[in-house]
């Protein structure tokens, strides 16, 4: 690992007067210690679950109310992009192919006229039956092609539920709807999959009983479906026993099987085929392209992380190396600052985001204010010292602790940028303005998810090995110091 310290900004550094602020902010907030460290747990904690409320967004481009061939073509395009910028910055794997692959089956079938109906649904909901019946009785009558899909069983604990995809989705039951039935479709239906709830077994209950079940399908529903897509049928009602009284004063038995109960829902199958039955198709080549985009991104994003770790590193080993051998604190702070810029604009040009001197510093000096307004500075340089206390390593010097915090620090900001540069908007890498509130945000993130006894002990272990004059300096940490 060599490094090339011949970088401007790491000689000159951040002003003088900036370099002091940091240090009096420092020592002013050190005497409020206790204060500041409630606030900057509570504060990491807030942006923990920021983080986490906002991580699990996936940019689907909603077919609503009904999508367009512009629409498919557009989500296309989009997800092109993606595999693009992934095929040139690996150009050595598989992956590319295969997703362009897909989108191109896509483009073909875009104006696919059969239609694939999928039928989801708890175990023995009688999934199976309604397909037959279906198949028997209704299928038959369409000029259309249709074809219907069974997925595995839905809730069965033993397995993660299979992906529910389709032009068009029979969600059934077989009864008035659970919590994780109702979270499913709610999921189905906001994601812009086209579902109707089918009720099936009807004939387990008692006429009274059907209309307070289907009200209470009804209500639930409310806001999610249609009430012409909440539909009640029986696939395969139970056989009766019927009685019959003979002359001769004897009663005679035979099980008799009532005919299936699903006009309603032939009748809105048909309705929907009519009116929608291109739509459908576009709105799930929208959908499968935002998921070949999503994959794209994925793959795009291990890639880049791949390359921003070893610099990650590099410069934390740097930036201990630099304050451990300089026992001005001004100087420390002014060095870890000075390296953060540099990280800035190496892992932006990763990750395409062109960032000038000035505009670098100012994310360096924001991520480094940051970390002192949120206590996180206060906080970690505690637990190191009370870690290093602890800790058998006593070969250090009196620098280890700020040593081993500029390095900590230089990794949380390292790892921000890399979750921060990972949300922006990959279309327009190139354009996007700095957001200082999503920064700090994915900052207090980030740093909770990093201040875990356990990793610091482990990184502790790590930069002070480093730092060991006994064991032979690495390249990094030897021009570092020089
Ligand atoms: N009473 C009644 N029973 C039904 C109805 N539809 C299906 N069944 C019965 O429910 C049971 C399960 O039916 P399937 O069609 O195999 O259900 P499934 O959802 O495909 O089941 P899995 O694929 O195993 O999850 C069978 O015994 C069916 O006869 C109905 O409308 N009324
Ligand atoms: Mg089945």
């Amino acid at each position: 690992m060599t490094l090339n310290l011949r970088r401007p900004i790491l000689i000159g550094g951040i002003g003088l007067s900036a370099a002091l602020w940091l240090l009096e902010s420092f020592q002013h907030s050190a005497s409020e210690m206790g204060e500041n460290l409630l606030i900057g747990v509570l504060a990491a904690s807030a942006g923990y679950w920021w983080w986490h409320r906002q991580s699990p967004k996936r940019d689907l481009a909603l077919p609503q109310p009904l999508a367009s061939r512009e629409a498919a073509e557009k989500a296309i395009a989009t997800a092109q992009k993606a595999i693009d910028l992934l095929a040139a910055e690996s150009p050595n794997s598989a992956d590319p192919g295969s997703l362009k692959a897909q989108l191109e089956k896509l483009t073909a079938e875009l104006d696919r006229q059969d239609l694939q109906i999928t039928i989801a649904g708890g175990k023995a909901v009688g999934k199976t039956a309604l397909i037959q019946v279906l198949n028997a009785n209704w299928t038959p009558q369409n000029s259309q092609k249709v074809s219907f899909q069974e997925t595995a069983p839905l809730f069965a604990n033993n397995h993660a539920d299979p992906k529910i995809a389709g032009d068009l989705v029979l969600f059934v039951t077989a009864g008035d709807i659970t919590d994780s039935e109702f979270q499913t479709l709610s999921q189905l239906a906001s994601s812009g999959q086209r579902v109707l709830l089918v009720w099936n077994k009807t004939d387990q209950y008692l006429p009274a009983q059907q209309s307070q079940v289907l009200q209470q399908l009804l209500q639930r529903m409310q806001g999610i479906l249609k009430a012409e897509d909440i539909i009640a049928i029986a696939s395969a009602p139970t056989a009766i026993k019927v009685r019959q009284h003979q002359a001769d004063g004897t009663v005679q038995e035979r099980l008799e099987n009532p005919t299936f109960q699903i006009q309603s829902l032939s009748a809105r199958l048909t309705q929907i085929l009519a009116a929608e039955s291109q739509q459908l198709v576009w709105a799930s080549a929208v959908r499968s392209a935002a998921n070949v985009k999503v994959e794209a991104k994925t793959l795009l994003d291990g890639v880049r992380r791949d390359r921003s770790m070893p610099i990650i590193e590099q410069y934390q080993y740097i930036a201990a190396a630099a304050v451990f051998a300089n026992p001005v604190a001004a100087l420390d702070l002014l060095a870890t600052t000075a390296i953060s810029t540099q990280l800035v604009i190496d892992l932006g040009a990763i990750y395409q985001q062109k960032f000038s001197l000035d505009q670098a510093k100012t994310v360096a000096a924001t991520l480094a204010s940051q970390m002192l307004k949120l206590g996180l500075v206060e906080l970690s340089t505690q637990t190191i010292t009370g870690l290093l206390k602890s800790n058998a390593v006593t070969y250090i010097a009196g620098g280890a602790v700020q040593g081993i915090s500029a390095a900590y620090f230089t990794r949380i900001a390292g790892l921000s940028l890399i979750e921060y540069f990972q949300s922006q908007d990959l279309e327009n890498a190139a354009s996007n303005s700095l957001n200082i509130d999503r920064l700090t945000k994915t900052l207090q993130a980030v740093f909770q998810q990093n201040q875990q006894v356990s990793f610091l002990q482990a990184f502790i272990d790590r930069v002070a090995s480093r730092l060991a004059p006994q064991t032979p300096q690495p390249e990094a940490v030897k021009s570092a110091a020089n």
